[in-house]
């Protein structure tokens, strides 16, 4: 449908047919010496197996993060208070779809189609954010996601950026400059709500207490618990560690939201002078892995709406593909 010959479609796993993808030792050491100089590898250039198939899974995972993150979102376009709200939203909308088809690029250079990982989302074998299988219930929710979880991909996306293979980290540039306009009217919806009446107070504090466990999850399990942490940060594809991060977004957001007099959901919350890092209770991992793996309250409706799209997208795809058989097709 999209294209095919890729070499990671091949069902049950049996990709290796390219020789590229064994991993001869001197050609797996220069490799790790180019990643040490900081050079990016380039979608030509040999990779071990392994990089290869962590990139996918990641770039991949990031790109359907994109447009299921469309979402919630997106069900509030209609609803957005007043013209300015609404214009702002329609292009964040917009934007995160964009930001899906840069991923869906920079993972098709790896090998693997965009069919195929259309079809691993709708079947649910991948991955996609934590966050998105919450239901934004509320306009404060909408603003909590357009200030909290767009600054988290920010604290994320800035890091790995900087990372060694070249296509993901041009995507993340790209989608770092459209991220700092979304957090941007995040954030000064969040001021709007947080100085607004007593009502609106109480619904973004509503919000943002029950956002912040999903928020804490967003940047993965602790690193003890982290299975891809160490190999990934060793071939600098993931430049900061799950905790690291974690902490780099407490420290960046949470005196933003005391300042306004809100509160967050966790006593123990607070920065340790002697650390000089954020303590807090550990969020409930059992409820982050019954999510990722499909049992969050919104998973269901969220591939649902995802495969109602790709049905109703069929045709247009067909007659892009293929544009000698457009007359044939029905006029929509
Ligand atoms: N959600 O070994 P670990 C946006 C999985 S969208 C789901 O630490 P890793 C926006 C992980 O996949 C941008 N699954 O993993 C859009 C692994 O499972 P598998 C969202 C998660 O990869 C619209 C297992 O847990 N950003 O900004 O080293 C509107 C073990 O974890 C999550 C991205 O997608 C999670 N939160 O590190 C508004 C960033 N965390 O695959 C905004 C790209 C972990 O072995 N992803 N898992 O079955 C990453 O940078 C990394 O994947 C993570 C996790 C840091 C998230």
């Amino acid at each position: 449908m999209y294209g095919g010959g890729y070499i990671f479609d091949e069902p049950n796993g049996k990709q290796l047919r390219d020789e590229q993808l064994h991993d001869e030792p001197e050609k797996l050491a220069a490799f790790e010496e180019r990643i040490a100089k900081g050079e990016k590898i380039e979608p030509g250039d040999w990779m071990p197996t392994e990089y290869r198939r962590q990139l996918i899974r990641l770039i991949e995972q990031h790109a359907h993060s994109e447009i299921i993150g469309a979402l919630p979102e997106g069900t509030w376009i209609t609803r957005a208070p007043g013209f300015k709200r609404k214009l702002a939203l329609i292009a964040k909308v917009q934007d995160e779809i964009g930001h899906g088809q840069l991923l869906y690029n920079a993972a098709e250079t790896l090998g693997k189609s965009r069919e195929a990982m259309i079809n691993d989302l709708l079947s649910g074998k991948s991955k996609y954010s934590n966050v998105f299988n919450y239901p934004a219930e509320t306009w404060a929710d909408v603003t909590v996601i357009g200030f909290l979880i767009d600054a988290a991909a920010i604290v994320n996306q800035a890091a790995n950026a900087k990372g060694s293979y070249g296509p993901y980290c041009r995507a993340l540039d790209r989608i770092c400059y459209e991220e700092s306009f979304h957090l941007k009217q995040g954030h000064d919806a969040f001021i709007e709500l947080a100085t607004g009446t007593p009502a609106q107070r109480e619904m973004l504090q509503d919000a943002l207490n029950r956002w912040w466990q999903p928020i804490m999850h967003f940047f993965g399990p602790p690193d003890k618990n982290s299975q891809h942490s160490q190999k990934l940060m060793e071939w600098r594809v993931k430049m900061a560690s799950n905790d690291d991060m974690r902490n780099q977004f407490l420290n960046a957001y949470v005196p933003k939201i005391w300042e306004l007099g809100l509160t967050l959901p966790d006593a123990a919350l607070k920065k340790n002078p002697e650390t000089d890092r954020w303590d807090y209770t550990d969020p409930d991992w059992d409820e982050f892995f019954r999510v990722i793996n499909g049992g969050g309250p919104c998973n269901e409706e969220r591939l649902q709406v995802r495969k109602w799209a790709e049905e109703q997208g069929r045709w247009v795809r067909k007659a892009l593909m293929n544009p000698a058989e457009k007359r044939a097709l029905p006029v929509a």
